[in-house]
């Protein structure tokens, strides 16, 4: 039934085609309901392809003329999307005029209209709901384009590269012309036509051209748009300096918008924004935001260079652009947070800063693409096949794609890296090309290192296993590590082959202090951590000269996207948790023993919560030498979507359960020292985005966190004094957030102050939607969560036709408070199909996101399976379910 929806597109199948289009001449009548869009291109024939006809695809589209060479064409096929056309000769100018209804358009792909303006998103085949177009990108043109709009809707008329002409027309009509002068794929056009104003740069690139930076946003958001611009000078300044790579436009855009599926768009020269990722004031965002912003900002500015100079040559090859742009964007984020963290903190405080952003950066890739890896939609960084390219913006093309770039600069060092860099760009710069490229010229660039073994990272999915065990002799001072990996197979992929893993090792003496390292045969001992390259199924690893049998730390700073299998007892893991020279490692040291107390709990293997963890927990909390971000992420439990794929037949009320005793326990045994850190954290009388403050005020609502959950009296007055006195959001959201986490009625009082504080901020108020469809129920006399999120439904603030509302409300209740949404009557499973259901009816990218929120269902109880299966057959049943939504409960049901 679902391949009636959706062929599988397969890599193999790649051709490229016969005709390709060298400029486009593209005229837009810009209408809400019949927009007028006139289309020239001069196509020419790809001498390197045998003959065929040439190849459009148009989807939602009334075509209104089609000529060849001004002529009416010699032939014409139409099959579902795709138009063929017989040409002759090498070159021809097809002309096509369609008419499209913007104002229908609630799938916010192609033109749509949001808030009266005009706005596009054509990534990845939004463009063939434009125009017909050969939509792929490996077709690389030239683009011109006239935008002709009422003056008085639309003042602001935008699209890619450079404005070259505007004017008036009649009837209170005008235009204005921009020119692109790179070739591009047309998944990077972008057009806006909307009332808008900029907030206005110009800078100097190194080359010493002076270009002009525009942030464009409704008129009443001018005081929200300092951050993303400061954001973008940092990142221009950024590529410049660690990469050589300078803007090559007079002009870049960011244009922020409402309604938009993801979180930002990399058109050439005109970046779109979902506008959660652009507007910042201390009033409206917290820390994360800021950092957001900076991220998002710095990651739609790299693809100039890694994805719109050098592009993909097919949508297999996503992680080509995606995976070393997170990569670039992580760096970057890294770098900016040691830089300010230094200038308070010295050098400490920039690695413990760069650390923190490392940790986090974990945080993410366990909880959203391990259990990718682990379920039905599993797939490598490069898949083989798709039904829908929409479905596989992934964690794994993304997250994974970004460790696998890592990996790559661990193995090559920064320098090796940089260089292999240097000649992908001279090599490809103006092509669409394919991952192998890019990994071929970091070969290339480091005297030809056999790169071919790594290459099944990009080809093999599944989380990969590493199990380490040691045997220590003291009689000779040497230590053997073995090393053995194994990847479990997933849907498609049975077999795995041994991968190139680099596995960053220190080893701990009984001191905590770590040793110098001497592999067996070397003459002297060198640095205390160095990265051994684990290639084959087993290894072993033999140290020796040392003086006592040490403690291994393994896969420091997260050095490889695997899961780490050893045997250390609760002891160990607390010498860790207390020695470890490794940040990142000493994070995961407590998430291991918080993960085995949760669990054991959970299990109901374990009535309370061992003395033992809580004192291990203790000493970290009470290090004031510790940075307190670094005390904020190694206090903060493991999230709840990581634990649930630990437990064999997961089980979202036990380990709820589970949770909550944890906190409750850490939070009461705690208390004094949480107190003490409140004590200690006075809030900032003026707000500043900034890593030492942002670490200091995450450490506070932490600690608010736990007394909350343990109904401290004195921690939930803390709460609400601070939520009350808070100059920033950053404050008041994290001391609500506490209440919102607790049994006490002061709870809904402080978000009813919330909601008539900010009834008018959209963004805001998806904060407000989301607290509450992530509320834990503390007090077991409250209603269910579902009864809550069914009744926001109707608030007049939300709307299933915004997808941050659907992902404040809907993605929070489905994806972050499995404890509620799995209740055993299966309400909120039946309220699940119901509402992708509805959300398929306009948005069916937005639908399939929700959709995968129950794609591990097979990992669930029995009991909880049963209740699911039905409304998954239910959904994929529905009438007009959309291909989108048809793959992921397909492939859940395979
Ligand atoms: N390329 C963008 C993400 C993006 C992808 C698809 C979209 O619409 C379906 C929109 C944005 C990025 O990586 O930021
Ligand atoms: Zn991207």
């Amino acid at each position: 039934m679902k391949t009636e929806h959706a062929p599988t597109i397969r890599r193999a199948d790649y051709r490229p085609l016969p005709w390709t289009v060298e400029t486009v001449d593209l005229h837009f009548s810009l209408d809400a309901e019949a927009t007028v869009v006139t289309n020239r291109m001069s196509c020419v024939r790809n001498p390197d392809v045998e003959d065929g006809p040439i190849r459009l695809w148009g989807e939602a589209l009334e075509r209104l003329a089609l000529t060849v060479d001004g002529q009416p064409p010699a032939s014409l096929r139409e099959d579902g999307s795709l138009l063929e056309i017989g040409a002759s000769g090498e070159r021809v100018v097809v002309e096509v005029r369609t008419r499209i209804d913007p104002r229908a358009n609630t799938t916010l792909s192609g033109l749509y209209l949001s808030n009266g303006g005009f706005f596009t998103q054509c990534e990845a085949e939004g463009f063939r709901r434009i125009t017909c177009f050969p939509d792929r990108p490996d077709v690389m043109a030239r683009f011109t384009v006239t935008l002709e709009a009422d003056r008085a809707a639309c003042p602001v008329l935008l699209s890619n590269g450079n404005l070259v002409e505007e004017g008036a027309l009649p009837g209170d009509r005008h235009y204005a012309k921009w020119v692109d002068p790179f070739p591009k794929p047309s998944y990077l056009f972008a057009l806006v036509a909307a009332r808008l104003v900029a907030l206005e740069r110009r800078v100097t690139t190194k080359s010493g051209r002076e270009v002009l930076l525009q942030v464009w946003v409704e008129e009443g958001n001018l005081d929200r748009c300092g951050h993303a611009m400061d954001s973008l000078v940092h990142a221009l300044r950024w590529d410049e300096e660690t990469f050589g790579l300078e803007l090559d436009l007079d002009r870049f855009m960011i244009v922020a918008v409402a309604d938009f599926n993801m979180g930002a768009m990399e058109n050439k020269g005109l970046n779109i924004f979902n506008t959660k990722f652009v507007l910042a004031k201390p009033d409206t965002a917290t820390d994360l935001d800021y950092e957001n912003i900076e991220s998002v900002v710095a990651h739609e500015y790299f693809h100039n260079w890694t994805g719109n100079r050098v592009t993909c040559r097919d949508w297999f090859q996503l992680t080509l652009k995606e995976g070393l742009t997170v990569f670039r964007d992580q760096q970057f984020s890294a770098d900016m947070l040691a830089r300010a963290a230094s200038a308070g903190a010295g050098p400490e405080g920039a690695a413990s800063a760069r650390a923190v952003k490392r940790i986090d950066d974990v945080r993410v890739l366990r909880a959203a693409q391990f259990p990718e890896d682990a379920g039905p939609m599993a797939h490598p960084i490069r898949p083989d096949c798709y039904q829908e390219i929409n479905n596989f913006y992934t964690a794994t093309v993304y997250e994974k794609g970004a460790e696998v770039i890592r990996m790559l600069h661990t193995l090559l060092g920064q320098e090796g890296f940089r260089n292999g860099m240097d000649l992908y760009f001279s090599y490809h710069d103006g092509q669409a090309v394919t991952c192998d490229d890019f990994v071929e010229a970091m070969s290339e660039a480091n005297n030809g290192v056999d790169l071919d073994p790594f290459m099944r990272w990009y080809a093999q999915a599944g989380t990969p296993r590493v199990k380490a065990s040691g045997v220590w002799d003291g009689a000779t001072g040497s230590y053997t590590l073995s090393l053995a990996q194994h990847t479990p197979p997933t849907p498609g992929q049975a077999l795995k082959l041994p991968l190139v893993i680099p596995v960053a090792l220190g080893l701990i003496g009984p001191d905590g202090r770590d040793r110098a390292l001497r592999l067996e045969g070397e003459s002297q001992a060198g640095a205390t951590t160095r990265v051994l390259r684990l290639t084959e199924a087993e290894q072993t690893f033999r140290f020796v000269g040392l003086d006592a049998e040490p403690v291994p730390s393994l896969l420091r700073g997260f050095s490889a996207p695997v899961i780490l299998e050893l045997d250390e007892d609760d002891a160990r893991l607390a010498f860790r948790m207390a020695h470890d020279a490794d940040p990142c490692n000493r994070w995961d040291a407590a998430q291991r023993y918080a993960e085995r107390v949760v669990l054991a709990l959970a299990a109901g293997s374990a009535g309370e919560v061992a003395p033992a963890f809580v004192e291990a927990f203790r000493r970290l909390l009470e290090d004031a030498r510790l940075d307190p971000a670094f005390r904020a992420q190694a206090l903060a439990l493991p999230g709840e979507a990581y634990l649930l794929e630990r437990m064999a037949a997961a089980d979202p009320a036990a380990l709820r359960g589970a949770l909550m005793k944890v906190m409750r326990t850490l939070g009461g045994v705690l208390a004094a020292s949480w107190l003490g850190v409140l004590e200690a954290t006075e809030p900032a009388p003026v707000y500043r985005y900034h890593p030492g403050d942002a670490g200091a005020r995450a450490l506070a609502n932490l600690a608010l966190r736990y007394l909350a959950a343990a109904g401290d009296e004195r921690g939930l007055a803390c709460a609400q004094a601070r939520f009350e006195a808070a100059t920033n959001m950053a404050e008041r959201f994290g001391a609500l957030a506490a209440l919102v986490q607790s049994a006490s009625p002061a709870r809904e009082v402080a978000l009813a102050a919330f909601h008539a504080r900010y009834r008018d901020d959209a963004l805001v108020l998806d904060k407000w939607f989301a607290l509450q469809a992530g509320a834990w129920r503390w007090d077991a006399a409250v209603a269910p969560t579902l009864a809550r999120v069914r009744g926001l439904l109707d608030d007049p603030a939300f709307s299933l036709a915004n997808p941050n509302k659907v992902y404040a409300l809907l993605g929070t209740f489905f994806r972050a408070n499995p404890g509620e949404f799995h209740a055993a009557d299966g309400s909120g499973h039946a309220f699940w199909a119901e509402q992708v259901m509805a959300l398929d009816a306009k948005n069916p990218q937005v639908a399939a996101r929700m959709a995968r929120t129950l794609e591990n269902w097979r990992h669930l109880t029995a009991a909880l399976q049963a209740s699911i299966r039905p409304q998954l057959e239910r959904v994929l049943a529905s009438e007009g379910c959309s291909p989108d939504v048809a793959e992921v409960v397909g492939k859940a049901l395979e």
